[in-house]
């Protein structure tokens, strides 16, 4: 059975920028979501979250007729679920979204319709959804109880796009299918090539959970060593950026950058999912996600030292001193803020500092609750007037540009390497 209509359950960073694509492709697509407002906004054509050419995609599928938005899950040849799955206090992951949205689904559920889970899982979480589904519905049968033969398919295709780049990467990164039979593997392929240029990699439902946790925790390791050797370098007296710059020289060897730390909703959560599956084994893991974690700790020592250096030297009361965060944004060149250990920094010296903290997001247009009422959002011109030191947080191409020249202050702390 070919794909007429595609049901897309969850309308964030993956699921609306999915559901438009496949909308795109003349499907008959309706995504479902809890929250009124995202459904609404998508109705009228527009787009709750930022992501560079989503709004135009989404707003043409709207005008054809091809997208609709629902706050109730509807009949249709496939199913994928592209909810949040973060972790509990004890970093257990929270599957709540995800059976929230397989009993929602499975009311509605036809013959011969295919379920995919897109959120990333813990392992075995493909085989927990499809247990979810007989449960409510004694009436079809599931892999894991007719295998090939089962009315409905279920598979896991874990997303691995990079925030601002989602709709570039949705159509050209190859995309791990992980079915929990040969027929469910073939029929996600199918559904996937609906707009997919990558290629389309098939592996069971286990591996394919696996993959997605290792990629990221692969990501985090690299990014911890880098962060480490930043610590090391500091005590050392050695510049970390030119010593990586050198190191990278060497054919075999591929070093990241070091930062105030990880940030975003993938790379600092997923490792724990496989910490929690496996604490005795995955030690290296572990340690990566507590140097991570603990580098803003770290850069806000650097900034206590700086401003007492600063006060020694200047004779100034703390209180006259104005300190200047250049950047909130977890990562370089886009306004999210979530998860973000720049807006964790600018928060601690906000509170730790009893003069005037300023900040510079050039993404933003109002400074978050969190901030709002301790710091004043200014322009890279007025920090760099009128600052006494300059903490350096996230690398956007704006503070690249900034003029070495145009920097006169000598109390600097610089988590980027920018103005070295
Ligand atoms: N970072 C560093 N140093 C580096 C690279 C990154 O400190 O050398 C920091 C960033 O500043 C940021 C964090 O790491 O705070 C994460 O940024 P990122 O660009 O590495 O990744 P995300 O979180 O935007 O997206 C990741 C991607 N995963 C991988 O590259 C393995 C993306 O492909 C995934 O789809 C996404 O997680 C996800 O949704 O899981």
């Amino acid at each position: 059975m070919s794909f007429t209509t595609i049901s897309v359950v969850g309308l964030g960073y993956i699921g609306l920028p999915t559901a438009a694509a496949f909308a795109s492709r003349q499907k008959q697509v309706v995504g479902v979501d809890i929250n009124q407002h995202a459904v609404d906004t998508i109705n009228r054509g527009e787009i709750h979250i930022v992501e560079p050419d989503l709004d135009k995609v989404v707003k043409t599928a709207v005008e054809g007729g091809f997208l609709k938005a629902s706050t109730t899950p509807v009949e249709a040849d496939a199913y994928l679920i592209a909810v949040p799955t973060p972790f509990k206090g004890d970093h257990e992951p929270d599957m709540a979204y995800v059976e929230a949205a397989a009993k929602a689904i499975a009311p509605v559920l036809k013959r011969g319709a295919l379920v995919i889970l897109e959120s990333t899982s813990p392992v075995g979480a493909t085989e927990q959804v499809a247990a979810w589904l007989a449960e409510s519905r004694p009436d079809l049968t599931f892999p894991q109880q007719a295998g090939e033969q089962a009315d409905i398919n279920v598979a896991y295709c874990p997303e691995r796009v990079l925030p601002g780049q989602v709709m570039v990467e949705l159509i050209k990164n190859d995309r791990v299918i992980g079915g929990m039979t040969p027929v469910c593997s073939a029929r996600a392929s199918e559904l996937y090539n609906i707009f997919l240029e990558g290629e389309c990699v098939v592996t069971n439902s286990r591996t394919a959970e696996m993959c997605k946790l290792t990629e990221n925790s692969f990501r985090d390791v690299n990014i911890a060593f880098a962060n480490e050797l930043s610590l090391i370098c500091a005590d050392q007296g050695i510049n970390v950026w030119e010593l990586i710059r050198l190191a990278n020289r060497h054919p075999r060897v591929n070093i990241l950058q070091p930062g105030p730390g990880v940030g975003g909703h993938c790379i600092a959560v997923d490792p724990w999912f496989i910490v929690a599956q496996n604490p005795d084994q995955a030690r290296l893991i572990r340690t990566a996600r507590e140097v991570n974690d603990g580098k803003p700790h770290w850069v806000m020592n650097q900034v206590k030292a700086t401003v007492a250096d600063c006060l020694a030297q200047s004779g100034k009361r703390a209180s006259e001193l104005k300190i200047a965060c250049f950047g909130l944004a977890f990562k370089p060149n886009i306004d999210d803020l979530r998860e973000s250990p720049a807006m964790e920094i600018a928060q601690m010296v906000a509170q730790w500092h009893a003069g005037e903290t300023l900040v510079v997001e050039p993404n933003i247009h109002s400074l978050p609750k969190a901030l709002a009422g301790h710091c004043q959002l200014v322009t890279i011109d007025e920090a760099l007037a009128t600052a006494d030191v300059l903490v350096l947080l996230v690398d956007h191409s704006p503070f690249r540009a900034i003029d070495g020249e145009a920097v006169r202050q000598q109390y600097i702390v610089d988590t980027k390497g920018v103005w070295r």
